[in-house]
């Protein structure tokens, strides 16, 4: 019986018992993070038969399309988030500046739809945020946001699947829950997820190895002459998701094309990084742990290795030494 009902508000509420000071302000911050999810959630699965599939005719800030559901996405979280009086400001992937809107103890960052060009293919996609104090009250601004993922009070990411799943940590481990849409509740699934320490798996866009240095091509050579397996979805909370519970790396690194990297340091690879650590596993640009970058730019791109620790430890060394 007790495994039906362990709800995330429950977990949470227990959570906050453990620390006599906490005003709830956090737990209520969840319960707007879930709200905006189960619509998003809502959206995604009758995708099909509503007119929400397709392009807004917009580009984003990263010269992208923008589709009708990452717009959704978008404003439902904004709207949330805003109106709760928990967050003060927010920067996202679909809005070119950070948006302010004092009082709150909080700023939340997030990619409100990753994985754009599996929507309309019925494939999974996903929400990354990561949630960080506010320490400048009214005074809340961009620099607010420019800081390590060190300082994450928690980060998390919704997979909308086969099921809808919320997976979160706050430093305490990783857990995961997953929506009865019954009952409308998330519902512990996977208690203190750990995330293997090697896995036969590995996870790139191997369409652009034209693109890479002889350093990346080396070392994919060398995990397949390992027996390592590929498997790539293009959604990257899709394949963080199956990696942290099988075991093995995603790699977006740096090419010709994006020298940077494609993914976004601040509200894709800090929030997913301190999500790994907390699982056992890794994130590293290729240099060095991604929880050490600082952002200098909210839409920041960086290359990014994530996953079992080993695994991550060993790209390193390989670009390290070749
Ligand atoms: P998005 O945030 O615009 O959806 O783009 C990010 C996505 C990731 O989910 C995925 O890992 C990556 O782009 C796939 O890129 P590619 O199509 O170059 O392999
Ligand atoms: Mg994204």
């Amino acid at each position: 019986m007790d495994k039906q009902t362990r709800t995330l508000t429950r977990f949470l509420v227990e959570e906050q018992m453990k620390h006599p000071g906490a005003t709830g302000a956090f737990t209520e911050l969840f319960a707007d993070i879930t709200l905006a999810a189960k619509i998003v959630s809502r959206e995604v699965n009758k995708a099909g038969l509503a007119e929400i599939l397709g392009v807004t005719g917009d580009i984003n800030i990263h010269g992208e399309e923008v589709k009708k559901l990452d717009e959704f996405a978008n404003e439902i979280f904004k709207h949330v988030l805003l109106k709760s009086g928990i967050v003060a400001a927010i920067a996202s992937e679909e809005e070119d500046e950070v948006v302010i809107s004092p009082p709150g103890r909080y700023i939340v960052v997030y990619d409100p739809l990753d994985g754009s060009s599996n929507i309309d293919v019925n494939v999974s996609i996903g929400t990354i945020f990561g949630i960080y104090r506010n320490n400048s009250g009214e005074n809340v601004s961009i620099k607010d946001f420019l800081r390590s993922g060190r300082e994450l009070v928690a980060a998390g990411y919704l997979i909308y699947g086969s099921s809808t799943m919320l997976v979160y940590t706050t430093g305490n481990g990783v857990h995961g829950f997953t929506l009865d849409p019954s009952i409308g509740e998330f519902i512990l699934s996977h208690y203190d997820i750990k995330i293997p320490e090697e896995g036969k798996i590995y996870s790139i866009n191997e369409a652009y190895e034209s693109r890479w240095g002889n350093k990346m091509k080396g070392y994919i050579r060398n995990l397949k002459e390992n027996g390592k397996t590929l498997r790539y979805i293009g959604s990257l909370v899709a394949d963080f998701h199956r990696n942290l519970l099988k075991g093995g790396i995603f790699l977006y690194p740096a090419d010709k094309k994006n020298p940077h990297g494609k993914l976004r340091l601040l509200y894709e690879a800090i929030p997913l990084a301190f999500i790994v650590e907390q699982a056992g596993g890794y994130a590293s640009d290729g240099k060095g742990n991604i929880l050490d970058r600082i952002p200098e730019r909210i839409h920041e791109k960086t290359p990014l290795f994530i996953g079992s620790r080993k695994e991550v430890e060993k790209l390193e060394n390989f670009l390290r030494n070749g």
